[in-house]
């Protein structure tokens, strides 16, 4: 399981300080201790509070690559932010994301074969959110053909279903399960998955317990990677723990100390 740490994110008050101030000794923290916890990968996302995306983004690419050579989501809807940080990018990469639209895929594709940075896809169109499982399979298929179409590698392409909050749209969770299981059956090469797990629980409590069960069953569907708050020590323990019982860690009576990142 592919770990990104979500908590770089303008969304976060003391981020959106950070990136006001230019103060980089918060952001290295935030994310040497999210990379102490566990984390694989970072989420970097300058939020809506940020004045000037096109020049925080590759700030924070700069401040981050000063203490991780971890890869790094360049989390945006804006292709401009996130070429400018791809720009001075030294660590892997990967693309947060494109939709299923031609416009977005006609830009992001060739950006991140360029680079040769991975690709999110999210199956929401300039139609809004799809409603089924079907409207989510029919915008990954064609975020496939585009991928196929344009020689980009299919490994290095990373679906997302678009978590919904469970307040809003409880009704859609099982459909965004299915689906993660059938985005793996929809070519060969399989693509790879991704969520953003918090986003199940928004506006919703507790966060914590309704985030870790949904990741267990997520991981039960066939989810290769996530976006979490690595620093929920129980989230992280429910994941180990998740894995184990799928056979991709072996088991010992210290199993959670065994894997745990210390
Ligand atoms: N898919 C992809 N990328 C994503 C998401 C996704 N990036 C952003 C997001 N979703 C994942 N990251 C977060 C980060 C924080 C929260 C949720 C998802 C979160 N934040 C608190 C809140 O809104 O309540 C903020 C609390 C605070 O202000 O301190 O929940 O789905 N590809």
């Amino acid at each position: 399981m592919l770990i990104v740490g979500e908590l770089i994110n303008g969304m976060y008050s003391n981020i959106a300080l950070a990136l006001k101030n230019h103060d980089k000794k918060i952001v290295q923290t935030c994310v040497l201790e999210q990379i102490t916890s566990g984390a694989d990968a970072l989420d970097l996302c300058c939020g809506p509070a940020s004045q000037n995306p096109l020049i925080d983004m590759p700030w924070l690419v700069e401040v981050v690559q000063e203490v991780t050579d971890k890869p790094l989501c360049l989390d945006s809807s804006n292709p401009k932010v996130i070429q400018a940080g791809l720009k001075v990018a030294r660590n892997k990469t990967i693309i947060n994301s494109t939709t299923a639209d031609v416009e977005k895929l006609d830009i992001l594709i060739p950006l991140a074969k360029k680079y040769r940075s991975g690709l999110i896809g999210i199956t929401i169109s300039a139609k809004g959110i799809p409603q089924n499982k079907d409207q989510r399979l029919e915008l990954a298929a064609m975020i496939l053909n585009q991928v196929s179409e344009k020689g980009f590698p299919i490994a290095e392409l990373y679906l997302d279903p678009i978590v919904m909050p469970i307040n809003v749209a409880q009704n859609q969770i099982r459909d965004i399960l299915e689906t993660i299981l059938e985005f793996k059956m929809i070519s060969k090469p399989s693509p790879k998955t991704i969520i953003g797990l918090s986003n199940i629980s928004q506006g919703a409590r507790p966060r914590s317990l309704i985030n870790r069960t949904f990741l267990t069953m997520a991981v039960a569907s066939g989810l290769d990677s996530v976006i979490l708050d690595p620093k929920d020590k129980e989230l992280m323990d429910t994941l180990i723990t998740a894995e184990l019982i799928l056979n991709k860690n072996i088991y010992c009576d210290s199993y959670l100390e065994a894997y745990r990142k210390k």
